[in-house]
């Protein structure tokens, strides 16, 4: 067991509970969250979440059958759940000034395969972004659901700005007239021109979904324009720069507001996590703060002061630099390949992931480039003199290291790590 304080805060009272009956689950908990502290967490897609988040998590509203929406439930004993519901609904609708929310989907996943319920068939035509340009699994990739139930049809970025090549959007979408046209992904750097998409579905009579799971959070804290009142359908997940509890959610126009709950219940989900409801709208409610929206602010300052630092470094930002949480840098300058560079941040003590770049010349896993995101460093109260230090860090993780957690380099990459974390600690015991 670590030696650390128990972090009875952060798992909530039942802890004590787990140590008794399990202790080897109980210890693992623990290991993680040893793990989550001791490294510089740089995963785009993953943040800390709060303790009163993870409160709700843990709560008893995990045993409650709630099929159905408040009031209109398959199941008796649901009046507290739909107080629940409904809060977090309301939240949802006034932190995105939506007309209509639905917060039962399980996953990103999960609320995008509503959407795709709501507004498809199988066989019809999808236009989305290539998942190697930064797009997303199930914006039509192959091995996807959505890429072996639908016609999918790929844009990309284009060569010289590396940025959304809307003419090919207009182009694909006037040939082959999608059902659906989606905007959003994994790996973009750049602010979305909403404006532009939505002009390009109405040229062509498609629905126009936003997936902002990646970028709800900045959005949330009004740090980035909204894709609300473009979109006829937003999905996201809760997790990301949000903040919130692992899980999905949906907000869209009122005109489709019935189709979209049909799709999520029953279509493709039976009874909702209710626990996750609850955490969902304590998020939401963190979020309309003060508080929030300089954290939102300084996450995108923070990455673009780690662009700049690894940019200055030889480790190209796609792009030229970022407007989000998140850069996708280009290793090839320094004749790395994203799954080397992985492992030797990784026994540096720094967890970033590798990522294919545009017109990648290696297979996506090796890949030529690293994605790095503020979400979790902001969290712990960085700010862009620390970003400067890290990518120092990064970048002799990169160059001067081999991957061997026991190369001597690596040793006193960790050691200034952790004398980095000493003063911004994940999680501080109380
Ligand atoms: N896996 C998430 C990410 O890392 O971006 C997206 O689903």
């Amino acid at each position: 067991m670590s030696t650390q304080v128990t972090p009875q805060s952060y798992y909530g009272p039942s802890f004590a509970a787990l140590l008794d009956s399990d202790p080897q689950i109980a210890e693992l908990l623990v290991s993680e969250l040893d793990r989550q502290r001791a490294g510089i967490q740089l995963i785009a897609s993953e943040n800390q979440t709060t303790p009163a988040v993870l409160a709700a998590l843990g709560s008893t509203l995990s045993n409650k059958y709630a099929e159905g929406y408040p009031d209109r439930r398959y199941y008796g004993g649901c009046v507290e759940v739909d107080k629940v519901e409904k809060l977090a609904i309301e939240r949802a609708k006034s932190l995105f000034g939506a007309e209509h929310a639905n917060v039962q989907p399980h996953s990103g996943a999960s609320a995008n395969q509503a959407v795709y319920g709501a507004f498809a068939a199988p066989g019809d035509t999808i236009l989305g972004m290539s998942l190697d340009h930064g797009g997303h699994l199930t914006h039509g990739f192959k091995v996807s659901f959505s890429g072996k139930w639908f016609n999918a049809v790929h844009y990309g970025v284009a060569k010289e700005t590396e940025d959304i090549d809307y003419d090919q959007v207009r182009d694909l979408a006037k040939e082959h007239r999608p059902k659906l046209i989606i905007a959003g992904g994994s790996a973009i750097p750049r602010k979305i021109d909403f404006a532009a998409f939505r002009q390009i579905a109405d040229e062509v009579g498609a629905i126009f979904w936003v997936d902002a799971a990646h970028f709800i959070g900045l959005v949330a804290g009004q740090a980035i324009p909204s894709p609300v009142p473009h979109a006829d359908v937003v999905s996201f997940t809760t997790h990301k720069v949000l903040r919130g509890p692992r899980g999905g959610a949906i907000v869209c126009k009122a005109e489709h507001a019935a189709k979209i709950d049909r799709a999520v219940f029953p279509m493709m989900q039976g009874g909702p996590l209710m626990h996750g409801v609850a955490a969902k709208a304590v998020n939401f409610a963190e979020c309309a703060t003060t508080a929030y929206q300089d954290y939102a602010r300084s996450v995108i300052a923070n990455a673009q002061a780690l662009a700049a630092g690894l940019g200055e470094r030889g480790i190209r930002p796609i792009t030229g630099g970022t407007d989000t949480h998140l850069s996708l840098h280009d290793l090839q300058g320094v004749a790395v390949t994203g799954a080397d560079a992985e492992k030797r941040c990784d026994a540096a003590g720094i967890v970033l992931n590798k990522n294919a770049i545009p017109f990648d010349p290696e297979k996506p896993n090796i890949a030529s480039g690293i994605r790095v995101g503020t979400p979790s460093v902001t969290t712990q109260g960085m700010g862009t003199e620390q970003m400067e230090r890290i990518a120092d860090l990064i970048h002799r993780a990169v160059t001067t290291t081999d991957g061997d957690p026991e190369h001597e380099t690596a040793r006193s990459l960790r050691a200034e790590v952790t004398e980095l974390l000493g003063a911004y600690p994940a999680y501080p015991t109380p």
